[in-house]
């Protein structure tokens, strides 16, 4: 089996990619050009793999539609997993019309999987953003979507397309609409890793304090090594369809901070302030998923915790710290946070 992943070197890409390889899969992965490396995420894999049938890795942006074009002719992939996107929400308010490219580039994809002689089955990283979260209710494949931020419209976009292409060419089109997940391997500028980053320097004396902005927001925080299998089980199933992965519980940001900073033996209050400039010009103040649909049909779980979670991400910025102490100490490290 061949897969083509876009996005391969973000968080999803690097537990997604390592998780159809185990499986047999040749993974074919779209890298964007830098200045600096920006692979980090997939290195270990590079290292095992590099040379090998079982990762390839190509230049390439969603914004990019001949790119993409070739791509698709030339691997002739069975499965497409579109995971690129600018996925900060707030950076989309800064950002809208880049970020809304992201999603005409999906089309573009979808005719290149439409025009392909192959049946390749296509993938879409949806959000629970698109929801919009104005109310507390649980969230499913029926609930209305109200999209907040151009990220989440974009998203939107991009959801309607795919099932579009799915019921108007009867492609294998399938939408993960997927709740926040996060890792050690998650975006420094997502509050869930700003706060166990933050946690790990103050707990090693190298940073003082940490700023945020609303601590009220509620959120449904899984583990993406979890949903990755999810996405996989959504492409097995015999109709094409759109599936919500969920925890099923949520959390206030307050609560994820008091719960990393415990892990450490550190009362919050001492470290934790807040300034308006991480709010956001509309907020999504409160996400709840409903994944009985995945967890009945597909027999999905997610196995880890919340604390769990927390706990893993504190635990692996810890020992990030704790190297970063040592080359400050060591005058090759210059550099303050907060
Ligand atoms: P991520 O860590 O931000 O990774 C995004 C990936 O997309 C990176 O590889 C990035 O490349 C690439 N990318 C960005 N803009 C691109 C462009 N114009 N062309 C090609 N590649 C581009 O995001 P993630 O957390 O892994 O999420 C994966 C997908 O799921 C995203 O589409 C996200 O919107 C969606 N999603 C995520 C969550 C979540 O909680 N994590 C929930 C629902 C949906 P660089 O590494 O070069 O930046
Ligand atoms: O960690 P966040 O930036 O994630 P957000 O906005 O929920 O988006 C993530 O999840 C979506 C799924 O629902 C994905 F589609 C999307 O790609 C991304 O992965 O913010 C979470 C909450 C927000 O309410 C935000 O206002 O945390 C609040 N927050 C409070 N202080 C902060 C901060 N967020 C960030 N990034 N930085 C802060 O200092």
């Amino acid at each position: 089996m061949k897969a083509l992943v876009t996005g391969i070197t973000g968080q999803d890409g690097y537990y997604l990619s390592k998780f159809l390889i185990d499986k047999g899969y040749e993974v074919h992965g779209t890298i964007r050009r830098a200045s600096t490396f920006n692979t980090s995420r997939i290195d270990p894999l590079i290292a095992k793999y590099e040379g090998t049938k079982k990762l390839n890795l190509y230049y390439s942006d969603l914004i990019d539609s001949s790119s993409l074009n070739q791509l698709v002719s030339l691997i002739e992939p069975d499965e497409i997993y579109n995971l690129a996107a600018q996925s900060h929400v707030a950076v989309s308010f800064k950002n809208p019309a880049y970020t809304s490219q992201a999603a005409l580039g999906t089309l573009n994809l979808l005719e290149s999987v439409k025009n392909s002689k192959k049946n390749i089955k296509f993938y879409q990283a949806s959000s629970s953003e698109m929801y919009g979260g104005a109310k507390k209710e649980k969230l499913d494949e029926n609930s209305l979507f109200d999209p907040k931020s151009p990220y989440a419209a974009s998203k939107l976009f991009a959801h309607n397309m795919n099932k579009i292409y799915r019921e108007s060419y009867g492609l294998f089109c399938v939408n993960g609409i997927l709740f926040n997940h996060e890792s050690p391997l998650r975006g420094e500028t997502f509050v869930t890793r700003k706060i166990s980053r933050a946690v790990g320097r103050i707990k090693n004396n190298i940073q003082k304090s940490l700023l945020l902005g609303n601590l009220d927001a509620s959120r449904d925080w899984g583990f993406a090594g979890d949903y990755v299998e999810g996405m996989w089980l959504m492409m097995q199933h015999k109709d094409p369809d759109d599936w919500v992965l969920s925890t099923g519980e949520t959390h206030t940001v307050e609560e994820f901070v008091n719960i990393a900073f415990s892990s450490v033996d550190l009362d919050w209050k001492e470290y934790v302030e807040t300034d308006d400039k991480f709010l956001r010009p509309n907020e999504v103040n409160y996400l709840l998923g409903d994944s009985t649909k995945a967890q009945s049909i597909l027999k999905w779980k997610p196995k880890v915790s919340f604390k769990q979670l927390v706990e893993m991400m504190v635990e692996e910025d810890c020992k990030l710290a704790e190297q970063e102490k040592i080359l400050i100490e060591k005058n090759l490290l210059d550099i303050t946070w907060n």
